[in-house]
């Protein structure tokens, strides 16, 4: 397959003055009428000078006719698109028309216009436009767009604002140029849940959550999300909407989570529908999430786009930090933080430490499906963190209003990026750059030494070499720093060092005592920290830290110290450790989800990782064995608290989602999965039998599943969910995530034999077999069962839906941890899924990065 290369960018031949499309929708046969006005790009000479074909992009598209300026034009396409000579072409402006024919229910990629429960849906992102019609697909060709459709379908939408609707037809025009990819169509038989909003200017918009018939009590909280994402725009962004109607579409098939099309966002069903019985606490945290992430998208994707999609990260790592920032706003940034850290933990640094590592801003790719990833978006989040921990809040709001002001309407790079920040404060930020280029996780090793009254900390930073990059040279690393008395006060608050040497020390003078110190507070930088640090110190900053995501990584290092000593020595759990998280619990003047975030061991993934990192060769079923012998551990050393934390955390009256409620279900929870260890699921089956929401149904259920019980429940919540396809795809989730180690292939492979296992339905799919590599144990099982069977899935949904295949193959990412039994195993998986004839792009990229 081809790979393309950032280095070669060019210019597209063509600009694109305005587009004109007709949709007359069929299943089978759907006709598109395009009318596209295009013009030779003043960048280009060869193109001015009449001497450059036009190359349009168009895949699986039947051509009926196609003329210019009004004359039938021959042209045979080929498999990605057609060519339009240099010698067809007229010298100036011209106006190229196209009918074409496509089979939107034949499409079960789900890319380019597809059908999805009789409804018809688009997903153009990243190159789906290609499978509508032919166009320059690619994201710096921005044309302003008029849509009209032709459907007996009773609800029909495109982008922009509504023009004219008559029997069986609307039109709809954008005016706001824009790439292909953001182009969206939607046409069903669908319910909306309406509301307005008035934008700081007084503009009144229409906002409409549109869901299948049935539905429409579920919608609220995303509708009350948005607003407040809008809001919040405003207030914190100065940014306000730009059209008259915003409308967001729920579907049950979609490969990712959401899609932020100009004015018509097209969302994955299980993040827009909730209610307190059908959807948990974190269902609701996430579809407030991702709302405000799609909404904030009209600004730092939509008005201003990526110039190609190597610069991916400009869009969404700005949208992941923008509404990291939201939801910390709306619930605790404390907790938010951790919460993101966990995650980036989880995924990213286990990307960055293998052999998909790749920059936040990659250089090449051949499908760049492949490169949604934890890297750009979580990473990308990260490093604009970072910059404005650099910079100061001032100066990032500053140079963000000057990015708006200065790229409004054009498609970007990261290079005009750093350069809005380079005006506004001065600063060279080519070191800062590295960030963006290079891959890896940076290794901060810190040494200290006290004498005299003054407190140096030594650090040295290094960066293992990742696929196609041996070097690493230094980066800029803010390092947050603050200092604690052997008392427990603060003697320095907090500080943002700067680091940019390989080694560099910091001092700090005028001290009575040698300080404990409180490196990378906040989690300054996403760097690994190595520090000698004693299971003492680790306990005084639980104590003491006044830094809330140090003192929860104090007691996370601890948990991981003991844990690392049960597995590789067999030593027993550590009291102190167990002492530790007990006065935390104890202290009711802290957030109850802060507690229960601190309650929470690290997962086995992480331990692995660990080990790995440590030189160690993982075992996985060593791993669950000390975990769940630390959880027993603990349930013993809180028995005397946990039945009254159960009883003071349950939240009276109905159901809200509101972070001070969820919080304490979230402590709640916690306590109950190790008092099951306790009473032998008697609490939690009371719990199962009462619950009025979904969150405690479920974590009841869980802890069960847990402790090998809740074999009835599991039959009574089918019997009476079994018409609900979210609440279902939970169901499918938490029997294989809970399954013994020995027996977890055998209960997917189970479940996949249910007549409710339709796995053509991502969500269904990813329900069983995303669950999977999601119990460690039970995945790395030392007879290969889980290896095997997530290979033949895989291989069976490739042909179907490659973008969804390729991504679940990535579990197999991290086979050079462990031992050589197992890497054979994973790799034979690998190598099965790579031979097999006619595989996709997709999963041919990344076979060929993970075995190297
Ligand atoms: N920007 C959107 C990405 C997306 C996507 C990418 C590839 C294939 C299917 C897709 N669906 C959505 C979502 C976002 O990050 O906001
Ligand atoms: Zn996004």
């Amino acid at each position: 397959a081809q790979t393309i290369h950032l280095a070669e960018y060019q210019p597209p031949s063509h600009l694109i003055e305005d587009v004109s499309l007709t949709f007359r929708l069929d299943p089978k046969a759907t006709r598109v009428l395009s009318e596209i006005r295009f013009v030779p790009n003043p960048a280009r000479e060869d193109a001015l000078a009449g001497k450059a074909d036009l190359r349009l992009d168009g895949v699986q598209l039947k051509l009926i006719s196609a003329a210019i300026d009004g004359n039938p034009v021959d042209v045979t396409p080929d498999a990605t698109g057609l060519t339009l000579p240099a010698a067809l072409l007229p010298a100036g402006p011209f106006t190229w028309e196209a009918e074409v024919e496509i089979a939107p229910a034949e499409n079960t990629a789900l890319e380019g216009l597809y059908m999805s429960n009789g409804m018809y849906c688009t997903q153009c992102e990243a190159e789906g436009f290609r499978k509508i019609t032919y166009y320059l697909d690619r994201p710096d060709v921005m044309a302003p767009f008029r849509v009209r459709i032709e459907s007996d379908l009773p609800v029909l939408l495109s982008n922009g604002n509504p023009v004219a609707a008559g029997p069986e037809l609307a039109e709809w025009e954008d005016p706001w140029p824009k790439p292909a990819y953001l182009f969206a169509l939607v046409a069903g038989d669908l319910v909306a849940h309406i509301d307005r909003f008035v934008t700081r200017s007084g503009e009144t918009v229409d906002l409409n959550v549109w869901v299948r018939p049935g539905d429409e009590g579920k919608c609220a909280y995303a509708m009350d999300s948005l607003k407040r994402a809008m809001k919040w725009d405003e207030e914190v962004y100065g940014r306000e909407y730009d059209l008259d109607i915003f409308n967001i579409v729920a579907v049950d098939d979609f490969n990712m989570g959401a899609m932020e099309n100009k004015g018509l966002n097209i969302f994955n069903s299980k993040y827009v529908l909730a209610s307190p019985e059908t959807a948990t606490d974190d269902d609701f945290a996430r579809i407030e999430a991702i709302i405000a992430h799609e909404y904030f998208h009209n600004w730092t994707g939509n008005r201003i786009t990526c110039r190609d999609w190597f610069q991916l990260c400009l869009k969404e790592g700005l949208t992941v930090f923008r509404d990291q920032s939201f939801s910390g706003d709306m619930r605790s940034h404390a907790v938010k933080r951790i919460e993101d850290v966990l995650d980036l933990r989880a995924r990213q640094f286990r990307e960055d430490a293998g052999p998909l590592a790749h920059p936040v801003r990659p250089d090449h790719y051949q499908e760049i499906n492949n490169f949604y990833t934890a890297t750009v978006y979580d990473k990308g989040a990260e490093v604009i963190a970072m910059l404005k921990r650099l910079v100061g809040d001032d100066a990032y709001r500053k140079a963000l209003d000057l990015y708006f002001e200065r790229h409004d309407g054009e498609a970007a790079t990261i290079e005009d990026w750093l350069k809005v920040f380079e005006d506004t404060t001065g600063r060279d930020l080519s070191q800062f750059k590295r960030w963006y280029t290079d891959a890896g996780t940076p290794h901060l090793k810190v040494t200290d030494d006290f004498k005299d009254g003054s407190y140096t900390l030594h650090f040295e930073q290094e960066t293992a070499p990742t696929p196609g990059q041996a070097e690493k040279p230094p980066r800029v690393i803010p390092i947050a720093v603050g200092l604690l008395n052997p008392n427990g006060d603060e003697v320095v608050p907090t500080q943002m060092l700067e680091m940019t040497e390989a080694k560099q020390s910091f001092s700090f003078d005028g001290l009575a005592a040698r300080p404990v110190p409180s490196i990378l507070r906040g989690f300054s930088a996403p760097v690994i920290l190595e520090r000698e640090t004693s299971a003492e110190e680790r306990a005084f900053l639980l104590a003491h830290d006044t830094d809330p995501f140090n003192r929860w990584e104090a007691g996370r290092g601890l948990a991981k110290q003991v844990l690392l000593r049960m597995v590789t020595e067999g030593a027993a759990p550590a009291p102190g450790y167990l002492s530790g998280i007990e006065a935390l619990l104890r202290d009711n003047g802290l957030d109850p989800a802060f507690r229960a975030l601190a309650l929470r061991l690290p997962s086995e993934d992480d331990m692995a990782q660990t080990l790995h990192a440590a030189g160690i060769t993982p075992d996985p079923s060593r791993i669950h064995a000390a975990r769940q012998d630390l959880q027993r551990a603990l349930a013993s050393q809180l028995s005397a608290l946990l039945p009254a934390l159960y009883t003071e955390m349950a939240v009276p009256g109905a159901y809200t989602p509101d972070a001070a409620a969820a919080g304490k279900r979230a402590l709640r929870g916690a306590a109950l999965a190790l008092l099951t260890r306790l009473d032998d699921g008697a609490t939690a089956q009371g719990q199962f039998a009462k619950a009025d929401n979904m969150t405690e149904q479920l974590g009841a259920l869980a802890a069960l599943l847990d402790i090998g019980k809740g074999t009835d429940e599991v039959t009574a919540f089918e019997t009476r969910w079994r018409a609900d396809r979210l609440v279902m795809d939970k169901w499918f989730s938490l029997q294989v995530l809970y399954a013994a180690p020995e027996a977890c292939a055998a209960t997917a492979a189970r479940l996949t034999e249910h007549p409710d296992f339709d796995w053509k339905n991502p969500n269904r799919f990813r329900s069983v077999l995303g669950a999977l590599p999601a119990n460690a144990a039970g995945f790395h099982d030392p007879s290969g069962a889980s290896y095997r069977l997530l290979a033949d899935w895989i291989i069976r949904l490739d042909p179907l839906n490659p973008q969804t295949a390729a991504r679940m193959s990535s579990a197999f990412e991290t086979w050079a941890r462990y031992d050589g039994d197992r890497q054979d195993l994973i790799c034979g998986a690998l190598e099965r899924i790579r031979q097999t004839p006619g595989l996709s792009r997709d999963l041919n990229e990344m076979t060929a990065r993970m075995l190297g």
